[in-house]
């Protein structure tokens, strides 16, 4: 699964506030990436763990990795489950979700926000600026532009046409699982329900030189949701979770189910009590299993955690799920292991 080095070991939290932000990071200087470590979920995870290393490899924050990480897939208007790009709901609006964590059990959340490119940065300065942790719709979205932020149409060419087709055949009303019916889903080529595209929000953990640990994740959420839908990853300890006396946790999928189980916090908690990471996110994936047999079948929810040693591991409940690790000694995509 994983290796990592011994200076690691050492307290997160005995380094934790040393030094903080970009400004501090020029203080560092350019020494070279020792510990380091950047986990991130899907092929997408790859372009961002490579973003996330210009900050890691030169011994700079983890929260200023994750950050600039996962903005990678925000900005690409090819991913259309992610930021700029990402396919809309049900009235045609691109509605983004974003959470950050940093090494001190802070966290800044975004949900339902239009109109931004860049959820995550709104979600840290939510965490850095306000006495709150959560800025939800309109009020997130004047916090963006009181903030410098630009607003910006998210809907690419390509995104309305999906989601035009998709009102040809789909009624306006809710419908269990409708979000995993992607307009693009084909079962003989698609490893999963859902459709490989309708799965891939980012969520990334990592570790830098200083052992600070750090978190993000960041989706426009499922495909043609209703209006005002939130899943799992703006809601600390869902979607994402990371405590630095132990580890750290993210989660993809249908979000109604990994807010069922509170994902990324239960996988924290089972590292807590002994588990290797992929042990812990097997047993949340058995636990959505033991929750609704039926429905575990025909859903994707894949989660990856990192443990406060550099360990990593993920498990899914359909084969698919892919995530992308970066270190000093590796740089790779791996196939999570599944139960279905
Ligand atoms: C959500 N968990 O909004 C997200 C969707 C997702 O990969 O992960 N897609 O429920």
């Amino acid at each position: 699964m994983s290796t990592r080095r011994k200076f690691l070991q050492q307290s997160i939290l005995g380094t934790a506030g040393m030094v903080t932000g970009a400004a501090s990071l020029a203080a560092m200087g350019d020494a070279p990436a020792a510990g380091a470590i950047v986990v991130s979920t899907w092929n997408m995870g790859l372009e961002a763990n490579a973003a996330a290393w210009e900050i890691l490899g030169k011994n700079g924050y983890a929260l200023d990795a994750v950050e600039a990480g996962v903005r990678v897939p925000e900005a690409d208007p090819k991913g259309n489950s992610v930021g700029y790009g990402g396919l809309p709901d049900r009235d045609g609006r691109v509605t983004l979700d974003a959470c950050i964590m940093d090494d001190r059990y802070n966290g800044g959340s975004v949900m339902c926000l239009e109109h931004i490119m860049h959820p995550i940065s709104v979600a840290r300065l939510v965490m850095e600026k306000t006495p709150h942790i959560i800025l939800v719709g309109e009020g997130a979205h004047r916090f963006a532009l009181a903030n410098g932020f630009k607003k910006e149409n998210l809907l690419t060419p390509a995104s309305e046409k999906a989601w035009k087709e998709w009102l040809k055949t789909s009624k306006y009303e809710p419908v269990m699982n409708i979000e995993n019916k992607s307009y693009s889903y084909n079962k003989q080529t698609d490893p999963m329900p859902g459709g490989i595209d309708n799965h891939d929000t980012i969520g990334m953990l990592a570790i830098d030189n200083s052992g600070r640990m750090s978190g993000a994740c960041t989706t426009s959420g499922l495909a043609f949701k209703m209006q005002g839908r939130v899943g799992d990853s703006p809601v600390i300890g869902a979607g994402l979770y990371v405590d630095p006396e132990v580890g750290a946790a993210t989660a993809t999928g249908v979000g109604e189910e990994v807010i069922r189980i509170v994902g990324a916090h239960l996988i924290v908690e089972l590292m807590r009590q002994g588990r290797k990471p992929e042990a812990a996110c097997k047993e949340a994936v058995e636990r959505l299993i033991k929750r609704n047999p039926t429905k575990a079948k025909d859903i994707q929810v894949g989660f990856l955690a990192l443990s406060k040693t550099g360990e990593y591991g993920a498990y899914a409940l359909q084969k698919g799920f892919t995530y992308a690790v970066k270190s000093q000694t590796e740089e790779k995509l791996y196939t999570a292991k599944s139960i279905y």
